[in-house]
């Protein structure tokens, strides 16, 4: 049994070869009052992130954002515990969900949609589910947390001179800007292909080689004086109107089409040690440059340090050997081999280079208490 949401993992998550029975969850589209009281809305596991968006009372939001929102479902979400742009100030979906109506293997039903901030009484069932990718239950129904909406946000494209100016502008304007929501980073690669693919000019400056998409409460002056001084600064273009501020996310959200316009390339979705952005960026140049044609194209969520690296020009042939050098590479610094779109099945073998045996035992004895015959998305997590 495949649990289907929005499809739009990068993972294989609800793709299968085998016969199946595919489960869409594109019918539960149960939407209460959004609760303001308790900041909370109770929604149907098939409506999209967007939607959620959409109904939220005037003054508040729900926290998860990612540019696959018209598409992407609340029970897909949780089931991956999705991130996306606003990990660094919200979290992933697991900060964001407090309660989950689920199916187990067995059809019964548990209803945990109680949604209360603290209840230690015994295990949370809500974040067991958060991230089980299907293999546990399927997710019917959720209770979201709310958040209020800033009142006033400020966006902005920061160029820098080079990918290193930009990683190590992060911690002081951090450090100025408690409340900063977002923080994308682009390169000068990335951003010719948008350019071309949404036939605009690229929005850097000549000498810019790297962008960070910036959004922050607040306004355009408090942003211009905690980034004056930042080394390697060279232009800054802020919003001014709602519809500056699509265009500068339109940057940052175009690089998934731009990139498949290219053809097939390697996907990564890799986590690090903020400390080790820098140096393993380097590294994996390194590793790309000495393949003949290929490309690496890096952007991401540099707020919650998290990076996309997607490898163009690679042949098929050479393309698994290059991926498990980049990827031992982030295991041997202490990464993650996927940041937020799950381990699915494209990644199940590969489990072992992130997670211990001890980690993995205790993952599988969850899976076999819950599901005995390995009913729910056979070969998500661990290979069959
Ligand atoms: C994003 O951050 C998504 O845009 C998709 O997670 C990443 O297409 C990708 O590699
Ligand atoms: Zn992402």
């Amino acid at each position: 049994m495949v649990p289907i949401g929005g499809q739009t993992g990068l993972v294989d998550g609800t793709v299968f070869d085998e016969p199946h029975v595919a489960i869409s969850t594109e019918r539960l589209r149960s939407l209460t009052e959004p609760d303001v009281l308790n900041a909370r809305i109770r929604v149907g596991a098939g409506l999209t992130i967007g939607e959620v968006h959409a109904s939220c009372p005037n003054g508040w939001t729900f926290a998860v954002d990612f540019g696959a929102r018209e598409s992407a479902t609340v029970g897909g979400a949780i089931a991956t515990n999705a991130g996306g742009l606003r990990v660094m100030r919200h979290g992933t979906m697991r900060r964001n969900v407090v309660g989950v109506e689920a199916v187990l293997a067995d059809g019964s039903i548990v209803d945990d949609m109680r949604g209360l901030d603290k209840d230690n009484t015994g295990y949370d069932i809500t974040q067991l589910m958060a991230g089980s990718e299907g293999t546990l239950a399927i997710i019917t129904a959720a209770q979201l947390k709310l958040v209020p909406a800033p009142k006033n946000l400020c966006t902005a494209l920061l160029s820098f001179a080079s990918r290193d100016d930009a990683i190590s502008a992060l911690p002081p304007l951090q450090a100025r800007l408690p409340d900063i929501e977002v923080a994308e980073l682009m390169l000068r690669e990335g951003l010719d292909l948008v350019s071309t693919h949404l036939r605009r000019t690229n929005p850097l400056p000549p000498d810019g080689n790297a962008g960070l998409l910036i959004e922050v409460p607040g306004f355009p002056e408090t942003l211009a004086a905690a980034s004056e001084e930042l080394p390697g600064l060279i232009d800054a273009a802020v919003a001014s109107s709602l519809s500056d501020r699509r265009n500068l996310f339109a940057w940052r959200e175009s690089h998934t089409e731009a990139i498949k316009a290219q053809g097939s390339s390697i996907k990564l979705d890799l986590s690090l040690p903020r400390s080790m952005i820098g140096s393993t960026l380097d590294a994996v140049d390194r590793l790309v440059a000495a393949e003949e044609g290929a490309t690496a194209i890096t952007y991401g969520h540099l707020g919650d340090s998290s990076l996309h690296v997607s490898i163009l020009g690679v042949p098929d042939e050479s393309a698994p050997h290059l991926e498990s050098l980049v990827l031992e590479l982030v295991a041997a610094v202490g990464g993650s081999l996927s940041a937020e779109h799950g381990i699915g099945r494209k990644r199940a073998s590969q489990l072992s280079l992130r997670r211990s045996q001890t980690e993995i035992s205790i993952m599988k004895a969850v899976k076999a208490g819950l599901d005995e015959h390995g009913l729910l998305n056979p070969g998500v997590i661990f290979s069959i």
